[in-house]
């Protein structure tokens, strides 16, 4: 292993080698024996690359829009019930991509394992893991949920579900795979070390998703379930909708690959990336990449010209994502430059210049032949916890929820609580599901609000 090291120019990962006691050196060698240095090279080679050139074109791409005339609507009912033919027939299986590490929450565990729900403090995961069961029952069929991780919080995730059994979904109906790591290298390409006896190893983005169905046996399982097509989510969101007919039937009728979810958004400086047409093909460009003038350019009647936020809700075929893993197809990295603590050759850590390196499933967009961009109601869809505090916290999607809910509770004519409310997934997702539900009494919980499950 150590010859591998040196002849790949990365021997300086050994150079503490004789201090360490056994412990130190099973898990540094540990480490050494799952890095591909020819890939570490092709990455090293990135470093003197400068960013990637601008596309030429960048154009808004069309949308299957929020504000609908009769045609739209019609198609929309056409695609709900296709829609829910399909997870009626267990064809559609569920991804969620929760291997991030969720630094700015600052949260210490699987972000999954965070309470948001205001009453109650539902978790994340039993958000999400809500919303499969109540499609389970509406469609009266199961499919299997993907829940990736990564090496830092697969054991808590597992043992988090276990510990809720599976949320009542079936241990066997719950499969866990986890994404590669990847070092961090410091300016001159070598491997940063964060102590004597450990890589710094980071995710490899979310587009490491894609491989880790593939090398994980995922895709293969899913085959034999009969899933052919994969709702693909992100872990941040409760009001995320994973069973959401009519994004699934749009895709089904359009013969997508892979489609996306967008919201308009909030203002020029928020922090998602845009979905537009760059040089004639779908894909997003990342907030940080979206140079200014674009990020504020409007329409005639003042909007903003990019708003076509990405939510990161994906429907994608089976067949592409077995296609994008099986031959040379590569998604494209991209370069987080920050300052990170390393350790310096005496042995001591500072800060230097390091870069991580990430894939992104949405460039995997580009790969598709068909696509369907659907725009939703953010109010309805997306509220996400990123930050500890201010926008995209836990206390703005709180806030989101409790507001979301007293909506239903207006339309349904009941009093509107002065508290927070919550609507449990198994009670309704919708407007519509609510209002079937009535009329029925909140559960009160002292001091914190009223809950509807
Ligand atoms: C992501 C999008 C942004 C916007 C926003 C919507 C990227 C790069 N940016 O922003 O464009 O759509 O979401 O909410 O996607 N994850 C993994 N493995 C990884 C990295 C991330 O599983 O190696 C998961 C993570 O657990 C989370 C999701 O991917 O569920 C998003 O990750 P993030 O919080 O780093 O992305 P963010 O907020 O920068």
């Amino acid at each position: 292993m150590r010859e591998r090291a040196e002849a790949a120019g990365q021997g300086h990962v050994f150079r503490f080698w004789d201090e360490l006691d056994a412990a130190g050196r099973e898990r540094l060698s540990g480490q050494v024996a799952s890095i591909d240095f020819e890939e570490v090279a092709r990455l090293g080679a990135l470093l003197s690359a400068g960013p990637p050139p601008a596309p030429n074109r960048f154009e808004p791409p069309d949308t299957f829009p929020l504000e609908r005339g009769a045609e739209l609507e019609e198609r929309a009912r056409e695609a709900r019930a296709r829609g829910a033919e399909r997870f009626a027939a267990g064809a559609v299986g569920y991804v969620l991509v929760a291997g991030g590490q969720g630094s700015r929450l600052g949260y210490d565990g699987p972000k999954g394992c965070f309470e948001v729900g205001p009453v109650t403090g539902r978790t994340l995961f039993g958000w999400l893991a809500g919303r499969i069961a109540a499609a389970r029952e509406r469609h009266g069929s199961v499919a299997p949920w993907y829940v990736m991780t990564s090496a830092t919080n697969d054991a808590a995730t597992r043992a988090f579900f276990a510990e809720q059994d599976h949320f009542g979904l079936g241990a066997e109906n719950v499969r866990f795979f986890t994404q590669a790591m990847l070092p961090a290298l410091d300016s001159e390409g070598r491997i940063v070390m964060s102590a004597p006896d450990e890589l710094f190893l980071a995710p490899n983005g979310h587009g490491g998703t894609l491989a880790a169905l593939s090398d994980s046996g995922c895709l293969d399982h899913a085959r034999e379930r009969g899933v052919e097509t994969f709702s693909y989510f992100q872990v941040d969101s409760p009001l995320a909708r994973p069973a959401d007919t009519l994004f699934v039937g749009l895709h089904a009728l359009a013969g997508a690959q892979m489609s996306a979810k967008v919201a308009a958004k909030r203002d020029a400086d928020e922090k998602v990336g845009v979905l537009g047409l760059v040089d004639g093909k779908l894909g997003c460009i990342e907030y940080s990449d979206l140079p200014d003038d674009l990020r504020h350019a409007q329409t005639d009647d003042g909007k903003l010209l990019f708003r076509a936020g990405n939510i990161a809700a994906h429907v994608l075929e089976r067949s592409f994502v077995e296609e994008l893993t099986r031959g040379e197809l590569r998604l494209p990295w991209h370069l987080a430059r920050k300052e990170m603590p390393m350790l310096n050759e005496a042995g001591t850590i500072e800060k230097r210049p390091g870069v991580k390196f990430e894939t992104f499933v949405f460039d995997a967009l580009g790969y598709a032949q068909r696509s369907v961009v659907l725009e939703i109601d953010r109010a309805l869809e997306f509220s996400p916890v990123k930050n500890a505090d201010g926008a995209d916290s836990p206390a703005s999607c709180r806030a989101d929820l409790t507001r979301l809910f007293r909506t239903w509770q207006a339309v349904a004519g009941v009093p509107v609580s002065e508290h927070a409310v919550e609507v449990a997934p198994e009670f309704a997702e919708t407007e519509e599901e609510f209002l079937a539900r009535m009329p029925a009494e909140p559960r009160r919980v002292e001091g914190a609000g009223v809950v509807y499950d």
